[in-house]
């Protein structure tokens, strides 16, 4: 029996960190050997907010890179970079057409980075077209090659029930063209908090480079960054969901999964400690566990990168070319 799709995609928008680890790249690795792998680097996603030119192009194969240090192996897994298959971009223009801006304009993650008001207020964003057209563009990304599921953090399943939506909707209007894609949200990376505003997720693109463990961060950093991560006055371990513990609590979330522990037994064995003995031990952990991806990561040159992009481009153009015709088709265009 052939092997089911997984498609899925990290924005080289800035420093990997270790919510895309935790939330996204490391259930990919785990996932790479039942399913037939598309790993993207989706720099067409990264442009609908504003990007260095040369930075881009320098972070869209440090992305590759990390997706490899992190375990993807390059001969089982399509790794490619979004821009190379234009098939995308054209099957998302067939995908504005079925989609209701009112589906784009409630969309958390552009509410987020618009700024736009919780009562709706609309006339004053000013952000690009692209940001609130972000989920359809998403959408071409998954449902070109048929994917069956789709691994994401948490913040990304509004976006693949858009998808989800699109391609019933889609197969209702015109034909039975796209395969409905499943969600896959691993349960304990899926949500990884900014160490200095623990209500909020960690992210990339967050102001403060103290909000997260970046991928690459050296140890001192990673040390830094720990000790200083916003916890509360109790200094009292426990875990539990109140609000003014969410700064505790995702340090024992981290501590549990990267340990293959569970929050609860971690809060067991320091009950009768301080946060700065967590923090330390949270912190010496962290450095081992991301110490295997920075060496392999410093040993991969981006020549072979970019040979990876060019091989996987020439595999992936046919498939996208086939299946855009076949939408055309439905439609009514060829
Ligand atoms: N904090 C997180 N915890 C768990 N998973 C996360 N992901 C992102 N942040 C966390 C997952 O990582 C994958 C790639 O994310 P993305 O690059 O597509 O953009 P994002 O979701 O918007 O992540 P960032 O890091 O916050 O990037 P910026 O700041 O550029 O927007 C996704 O599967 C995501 O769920």
């Amino acid at each position: 029996m052939s092997k089911q799709t997984f498609f899925s995609g990290v924005q080289p928008s800035g420093n990997l960190h270790l919510g895309n680890y935790l939330g996204a790249i490391k259930n990919w690795a785990d996932i790479q050997e039942e399913y037939n792998a598309i790993c993207c680097v989706v720099n067409l996603h990264a442009i609908t907010v504003p990007q260095d030119p040369e930075e881009l192009k320098r972070k869209t194969i440090e992305v590759a890179k990390l997706y490899i240090a992190s375990g993807l192996d390059p001969e089982k897994v399509t790794i490619f970079r979004q821009s190379d298959v234009p098939q995308h971009a054209e099957l998302m223009w067939l995908l504005n057409t079925i989609t209701k801006t009112g589906e784009l304009f409630k969309m958390t993650q552009f509410k987020d980075k618009s700024g736009i008001q919780s009562n709706g207020a609309t006339e004053k964003i000013s952000v690009g077209a692209g940001l609130l057209n972000y989920p359809v563009l998403m959408a071409a990304d998954i449902l070109i090659y048929d994917a069956n599921l789709v691994p994401v953090g948490e913040d990304q399943t509004q976006h693949i029930e858009i998808t989800r939506t699109l391609a019933r909707r889609f197969n209702k209007k015109f034909e039975e063209v796209f395969t409905i894609p499943d969600i896959y949200t691993s349960p304990a990376g899926k949500k990884i908090m900014s160490l200095t505003e623990p209500l909020k997720k960690m992210s990339k693109s967050a102001e403060s480079a103290n909000s997260r463990i970046e991928l690459l961060d050296e140890p001192d950093v990673i040390r830094k960054k720990i000790m200083k991560a916003t916890t509360d006055g109790e200094n009292k371990i426990y875990y539990n969901d109140e609000p003014e513990k969410a700064g505790l609590k995702n340090l024992l979330n981290i501590f549990s999964i990267i340990t293959d522990s569970t929050p609860e037994q971690i809060a067991e064995d320091y009950k009768d400690k301080g946060y700065g003995d967590l923090k330390k031990d949270l912190a010496d952990v962290l450095v081992e566990y991301l110490k295997p991806i920075q060496e392999k990561f410093n040993l991969i040159t981006d020549e072979e990168v970019l040979n990876i992009f060019a091989k996987s481009k020439n595999e992936l153009l046919p498939l996208a070319e086939k299946k855009l015709a076949i939408a055309k088709e439905a439609i009514g265009l060829e």
